[in-house]
């Protein structure tokens, strides 16, 4: 089965950013949407992308649609890409009144009733996706009818694949450090998900998509993932995406060593 993952964000950065703003919203690649495509192409499934920073206008939207077959389509979204999410569905659906639209992510997790409201949603993802999503496409390819909301499972990390990388663009990401004047390439890992603590800043989001519990990968997986990096990009400056790396003294000692 071919997916077209979409990715929005273009809520802070705006159109035509990627490779020409200088921030990291313009450049960063998506964690969550790279992992849901590693896992559907370890499934057997294709995948491609269209992400709004690359294009020029909701116009060239239009037409980045129009030049694909594609039948199954995946957004991710969080809060601030929500608006911009709702009106790419809505273009969508009138260039292709057939296409099976998917929605994953954090506003997908903390505001379900509200997408649930949005009829031109055909199925939603809640919480982690890599295990559902691919059974929603095998469904798909097998034919068979799911439901139209998924509560996620999720997986246990060292049983996944790394992220995709050849999913976006790498070359925003390279050049773009966290840190302005952090040497590059430069690149981006996540080695754990779950939050225990309650701060305003960031919850309930975090603990809606990953639950209570940190889980992290085995040093081992995170140190073969960075090697590989090492040796595709050669990276000279590195962002933990996680929240907290450093809860775990034990794994953090024995990541170091
Ligand atoms: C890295 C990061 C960034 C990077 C962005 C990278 C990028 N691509 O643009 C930077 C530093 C630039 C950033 C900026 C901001 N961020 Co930020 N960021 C994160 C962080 C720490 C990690 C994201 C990540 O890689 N997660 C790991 C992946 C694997 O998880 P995931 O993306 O959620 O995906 C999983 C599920 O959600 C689900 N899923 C996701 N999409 C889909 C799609 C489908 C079809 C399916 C089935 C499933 C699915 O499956 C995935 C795999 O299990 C998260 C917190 C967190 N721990 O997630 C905050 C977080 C996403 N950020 C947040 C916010 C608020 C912001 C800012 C608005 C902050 C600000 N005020 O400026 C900006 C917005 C920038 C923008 N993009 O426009 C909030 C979003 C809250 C919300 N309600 O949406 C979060 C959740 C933090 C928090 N708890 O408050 N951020
Ligand atoms: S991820 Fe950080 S800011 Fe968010 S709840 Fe956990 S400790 Fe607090």
């Amino acid at each position: 089965m071919h997916v077209t993952m979409i990715f929005p964000g273009i809520a802070l950065p705006g159109f035509d950013s990627f490779g020409k703003k200088p921030t990291i919203d313009a450049n960063f690649i998506d964690h969550g949407l790279a992992s849901l495509s590693a896992a559907a192409k370890a499934a057997g499934h294709t995948v491609d992308l269209i992400d709004l920073r690359t294009l020029r206008d909701w116009t060239h939207f239009r037409d980045e649609i129009r030049r694909r077959t594609t039948k199954v389509w995946a957004f991710t979204s969080w809060s601030l890409h929500y608006p911009d999410v709702v009106r790419a569905i809505r273009i969508l659906k009138e260039e292709r009144e057939d296409a099976v639209v998917v929605l994953g992510g954090v506003h997908a997790t903390i505001k379900t009733a509200q997408v649930m409201a949005n009829r031109l949603i055909d199925h939603i993802i809640t919480q982690e996706g890599e295990i559902s999503f691919v059974k929603l496409l095998d469904m798909f390819a097998a034919g068979k009818q799911a439901d139209r909301l998924i509560v996620g499972e999720g997986p246990v990390l060292d049983e996944i694949p790394w992220v995709d990388r050849d999913l976006f663009d790498m070359s925003g990401e390279l050049a773009t450090p966290m840190v302005p004047g952090m040497p590059t390439p430069f690149v981006t890992t996540n080695a754990g998900r779950g939050c225990p603590f309650k701060c305003n800043f960031c919850q309930p989001a975090e603990r809606a998509v990953f639950g209570n519990r940190v889980k992290m990968r085995s040093q081992e997986n995170v140190i073969g993932e960075l090697r590989y990096l090492k040796d595709r990009f050669k990276f000279n400056s590195w962002m933990a995406h996680d929240d907290l790396f450093f809860i775990n003294h034990r794994w953090s000692r024995e990541f170091c060593v």
